[in-house]
C-alpha cells in the first residue's frame, strides 16, 4: 500500500486530461483516489467527473487473463501464449499465401486513451502484407478529413480559448469535450459580455444552456442553416464581411468566384424556413459571425453522424476560409503532429465496395460489404485491436454475420468484448495501467503536449502489452531473428547516438526493416521497464524531428542540437523524463500560415462535385415517412458515458439504464412519464426501452445514449445503439454513417 500520488492519465475521452492517482485495496491494484494533475501541460489539474470512476476499467471483471481459441462448439477453450500466437502467425500466413494479404483486414489500434497499440501493429500489418484498414475514424471525421484535404491540404482544430466567437455544430463539449479543459473554457466564454457562444443543436444541451444563441435546428437541416448563414455573408450588401485581405493573399481567385456565385444563388428564406429556425435570429447569427474578430468553430458527431455531413462540412470549411478564421491567435490553426491521424484524401477504393477510401481508412459501413460476397478480393481475415466494431459499427446484426463470415479473426482486448466473444482467437492484453500509453490525439496550440504513460502496474497475470504481443508475432511468422536485432544491440550498448545512426543507416534504408521498426525498437532500446512499450515513439519522434524541427526547437528540449538525430534524442529523453507529460513542439501563428499544403499553396473554395450535390441537396424537398415519423438520435455522449471502454454498469453515477429521452409532447399521447418504458422500432430492430421526457428535447426527435447495451455478469444493461441502425444509412461520398438520424416509431408497451 502506497501513499503517495502517480502520475498517469484519463482514458475515457480524448483529451486524455492528466491524473494523479492513489493506489489502494487488495495488493495495492486499485486506483482508489483520483484528481486532476496540475503538471500536466495540457489539462492543467481539470479532470471530468468520469475520471473518478476509472476503477471498474481496471478491474472488470470480463478482465481477460488467458489467450481463447474457440471450438468447433462456439466455446473457447484457454491456451497458453506460446500455442496462441503460433496459432495465429500460422492461420495469418496462411491466409495471406492463399487470398493474398489484402484480404486480411485491420480495424481499430487505439481507442481514446491509447494508440500505441497501432503503432506496433504496423509491423505485423507489414509483414502479412495487410494493406486496408479502418478506424472509428471512419464513422465520424473522414468526411471533414476529406474536404479539408481539398479545401487547405490540411486538417485543423480550433483556439477556443482565444476567440471571440466559438461555434459548437452538432457538438456538446460540455460532456463530451474534445477541447482542453472543456466546461473551464466554455464558462469563460459564457461569462465575458463580449464573446459569443453560438451552439448549433436540436436540443438544449448543458452547452446550448450556456450559449448566448442556440439555434435549436430541426433534427438533420444544418445543411440549410450553414446555406443560409453563408448566403447572408456574401450577400452584396454585406460582401465587407469577407475576410478580404486572407482571401488575396490565399485563395485560388477563380475558384473564390465561383464560390461566391454558388453561395449567392442561395434561397436564404427558404432555406432557413427549413431549419425551423426565427429568421431574425440566424441573421442576428451571421451578423454575429461577419463581425467575430477571431472565430473559432467545432463540427462534431450531429453533423458528422447526419444526412448531408459531407456537404455540411464543406460549408463549414468554406465558414473558415471566407471570415478568414486561421492562423491568427482564436481561429483555426493545423498543428504539429507525432503520428497524422487521419490528414490526407486519397484516390484509393476499397477491393469490393469500391468505395472512397480517406486518410487511409476504408468506411465502417462498408466493411461488411467488403467481406459477404464471393468476390475474391474479399476480406477473409481480420484483427480487430482495442476496438469493439461488433457493437460500435452499424448494423450490428449485419457486423456480427460478416465476422462469423471470416476464416479468421483475432481479437486483442482486454475484456470479452462483443467482438471478443465472435473471435476465433482472443489475445488478452495489459489494461492501458499496466503498460507504458500514450495517444496522437495531440491538438495543444500553441504549445503542444506528449504524454508518455509509465506502467502503473504489473501486467495482470496472464495478459501481455500489445508491443509483445507484436512483436512475439512478427518473430513467429519469421519475420525478424536475432541477426536483425544483433547490430541495434550493439549501437545501443555504445550510445544512444550509435543507436540513432544504426536506425538511419541500417534500419530506414531498408524496406523490409523499416516497415518493422517498432519492434525492431521495442526488442533493442534498452528503456526502464515502467517505459518499454513507449520504445516506438523514438521512432515517431525521430521522423516529427526531420519534419517539423523548427517547432521542436521551440520547445526548447535541445537549443544546441545540431542535428535532427540530437533533437530527436534530446525530446525523447525529456518525455522519457516527463512523467506528466511534456510539450514537444511549440509554433507560431505565422507558421500556421504556412501549413496550407495543398499541392499549390492555395485554399480551393470551389469542389464542383461537392458544389453540383449541393444544388441538388437545397432543391431537394423534405421527405416524410409514415412509418417512421421519429428521427432517432443513436449514441448521445452523457456524463457517465464513455464508447466501451468500461463495461461494468455499476460504474455509471447517473441515468443507470440508458434511458431514451423524449418530448412530453410526444410522451403525453402515449401515456408516459419518466421511468416508464416504450417500444422503440427501426427498420432493423424493435426494443423496449425506458424514458426520460425532458424539455430540452424538439417534439419528434428521440436520443438514446451511447455505449450501452454491454453484456457484463450475465446481464445486458441499457439498448445497443447499432441493433438499430441500417449500413444502408451512410454519405454518398465517404460512407459515414447517419446515426443521428434513423427513422423510427414508438409504441406503446402493454
Ligand atoms: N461523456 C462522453 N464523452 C465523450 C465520449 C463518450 O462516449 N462519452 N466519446 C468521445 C468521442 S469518441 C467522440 S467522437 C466525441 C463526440 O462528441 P459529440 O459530437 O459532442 O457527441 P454526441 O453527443 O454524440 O453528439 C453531439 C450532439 O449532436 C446533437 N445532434 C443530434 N442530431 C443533430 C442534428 O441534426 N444537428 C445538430 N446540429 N446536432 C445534432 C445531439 O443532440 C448531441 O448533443 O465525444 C467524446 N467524448
Ligand atoms: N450508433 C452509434 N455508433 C457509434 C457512435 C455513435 O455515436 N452512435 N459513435 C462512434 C464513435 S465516434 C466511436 S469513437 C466508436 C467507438 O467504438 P470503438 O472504436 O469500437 O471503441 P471502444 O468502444 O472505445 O472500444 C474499445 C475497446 O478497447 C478495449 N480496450 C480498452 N483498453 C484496452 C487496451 O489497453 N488494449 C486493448 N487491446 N484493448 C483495450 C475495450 O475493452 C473495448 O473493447 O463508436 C462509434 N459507434
Ligand atoms: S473523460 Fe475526458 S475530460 Fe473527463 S477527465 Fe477523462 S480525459 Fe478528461
Ligand atoms: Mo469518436
Amino acid at each position: 500500500m502506497t501513499d503517495s500520488w502517480t502520475p498517469t492519465a484519463c482514458i475515457l475521452c480524448e483529451c486524455n486530461c492528466g491524473l494523479d492517482v492513489e493506489l489502494g485495496g487488495p495488493d495495492a491494484r486499485h486506483l482508489v483516489r483520483l484528481r486532476g494533475d496540475k503538471r500536466h501541460p495540457g489539462s492543467r489539474g481539470y479532470a471530468c467527473e468520469k475520471a473518478h470512476r476509472l476503477d471498474h476499467y481496471q478491474h472488470g471483471k470480463d478482465r481477460l487473463t488467458s489467450p481463447l481459441r474457440r471450438r468447433p462448439d462456439g466455446t473457447f477453450e484457454a491456451i497458453d501464449w506460446d500455442t496462441a500466437i503460433a496459432e495465429v502467425a500460422a492461420r495469418l500466413t496462411a491466409v495471406r499465401d492463399t487470398h493474398g494479404g489484402d484480404t486480411i483486414f485491420y480495424y481499430g489500434g487505439g481507442g481514446q486513451g491509447n494508440h500505441l497499440p497501432g503503432a506496433y501493429a504496423t509491423a505485423t500489418r507489414k509483414v502479412l502484407g495487410s494493406r486496408y484498414r479502418s478506424s472509428a475514424l471512419a464513422q465520424e471525421k473522414t468526411g471533414e478529413f476529406w474536404v479539408s484535404d481539398r479545401v487547405m491540404g490540411t486538417a485543423t482544430r480550433a483556439d477556443f480559448e482565444h476567440c471571440d466567437v466559438a461555434l459548437f455544430l452538432g457538438k456538446n463539449p460540455w460532456h463530451s469535450h474534445s477541447i482542453p479543459r472543456a466546461r473551464v473554457t466554455l464558462k469563460a466564454i459564457a461569462a465575458d459580455p463580449a464573446r459569443t457562444l453560438i451552439v448549433v443543436d436540436p436540443r438544449k444541451t448543458e452547452t446550448a444552456e450556456l450559449a448566448d444563441i442556440h439555434l435549436a435546428v430541426r433534427p438533420g437541416t444544418d445543411l440549410f442553416l450553414m446555406a443560409a448563414l453563408l448566403g447572408l455573408l456574401v450577400a452584396p450588401a454585406n460582401s465587407a464581411r469577407l475576410d478580404h485581405a486572407f482571401l488575396d493573399a490565399h485563395a485560388d481567385p477563380g475558384e473564390l468566384a465561383l464560390a461566391l456565385d454558388l453561395l449567392a444563388e442561395i434561397d436564404i428564406d427558404a432555406c432557413i424556413a427549413r431549419t425551423g429556425l426565427d429568421p431574425a435570429l440566424v441573421h442576428r447569427t451571421a451578423d454575429v459571425l461577419a463581425n467575430a474578430k477571431a472565430l473559432a468553430s467545432f463540427e462534431d458527431l450531429g453533423v458528422q453522424m447526419n444526412r448531408d455531413s459531407t456537404l455540411v462540412s464543406y460549408l463549414h470549411r468554406l465558414l473558415v476560409c471566407l471570415t478568414g478564421s486561421f492562423g491568427k491567435p482564436g481561429t483555426h490553426f493545423a498543428a504539429t503532429t507525432l503520428v497524422d491521424l487521419g490528414n490526407g484524401a486519397s484516390s484509393r477504393l476499397s477491393p469490393v465496395a469500391q468505395a472512397r477510401i480517406v486518410g487511409g481508412l476504408v468506411p465502417c459501413n462498408v466493411i461488411a460489404d467488403e467481406i459477404l460476397n464471393d468476390h475474391p478480393a474479399r476480406y477473409r481475415a481480420m484483427i480487430v485491436e482495442a476496438a469493439n466494431p461488433a457493437h460500435s459499427l452499424a448494423d450490428s446484426k449485419r457486423t456480427r454475420l460478416a465476422l462469423a463470415a471470416l476464416d479468421t479473426l483475432v481479437v486483442i482486448d482486454t475484456a470479452m468484448s462483443e467482438t471478443a466473444k465472435l473471435a476465433h482467437y482472443v489475445l488478452p492484453a495489459s489494461s492501458q495501467f499496466e503498460k507504458a500509453e500514450a495517444t496522437f490525439f495531440n491538438f495543444d496550440f500553441p504549445e503542444n503536449v506528449f504524454h508518455l504513460r509509465r506502467r502503473l502496474l504489473d501486467p495482470l497475470p496472464g495478459t501481455l502489452p500489445e508491443a509483445e504481443i507484436h512483436a512475439r508475432l512478427c518473430e513467429a511468422m519469421g519475420a525478424i531473428t536475432e541477426a536483425d536485432y544483433a547490430p541495434l544491440r550493439a549501437a545501443a550498448s555504445q550510445s544512444r547516438a550509435a543507436y540513432l545512426g544504426a536506425l538511419m543507416s541500417r534500419v530506414m534504408p531498408n524496406p523490409r526493416l523499416a516497415g518493422l521498426a517498432p519492434v525492431l525498437l521495442y526488442r533493442t532500446l534498452p528503456l526502464p521497464d515502467d517505459r518499454k512499450e513507449g520504445a516506438v515513439v523514438l521512432g515517431l519522434v525521430l521522423k516529427a524531428a526531420l519534419e517539423h524541427g523548427p517547432s521542436l526547437r521551440r520547445a526548447g528540449h535541445a537549443p544546441d542540437a545540431r542535428s535532427p538525430l540530437d533533437l530527436a534524442s534530446a525530446l525523447f529523453d525529456t518525455i522519457l523524463d516527463s512523467p506528466s507529460g511534456t510539450v514537444f513542439a511549440v509554433d507560431t501563428w505565422d507558421e500556421v500560415r504556412r501549413r496550407i499544403k495543398t499541392p499549390d499553396k492555395r485554399l480551393h473554395l470551389y469542389l464542383p462535385d461537392l458544389a453540383d450535390a449541393l444544388r441538388l441537396a437545397l432543391a431537394t424537398p423534405e421527405a416524410h415517412d409514415a412509418d417512421f415519423p421519429f428521427v432517432l438520435s443513436a449514441g448521445e455522449r452523457r456524463s457517465f458515458t464513455a464508447n466501451t471502454i468500461i463495461r461494468d454498469p455499476e460504474w455509471r453515477k447517473k441515468d443507470p439504464a440508458g434511458a431514451l429521452r423524449i418530448h412530453p409532447d410526444d410522451a403525453a399521447p402515449l401515456g408516459l412519464t419518466s421511468g416508464d418504458r416504450v417500444r422503440l422500432t427501426t427498420r432493423r430492430d424493435s426494443v423496449v426501452v425506458p424514458v426520460e421526457v425532458s424539455d430540452a428535447m424538439q417534439r419528434g426527435h428521440l436520443s438514446l445514449p451511447n455505449g450501452l447495451g454491454l453484456g457484463y455478469d450475465d446481464a445486458v444493461t441499457g439498448i445497443a445503439p447499432n441493433e438499430l441502425t441500417d449500413t444502408a444509412d451512410r454519405d454518398p461520398f465517404v460512407g459515414t454513417p447517419w446515426h443521428k438520424r434513423v427513422p423510427a416509431r414508438l409504441t406503446a408497451v402493454a
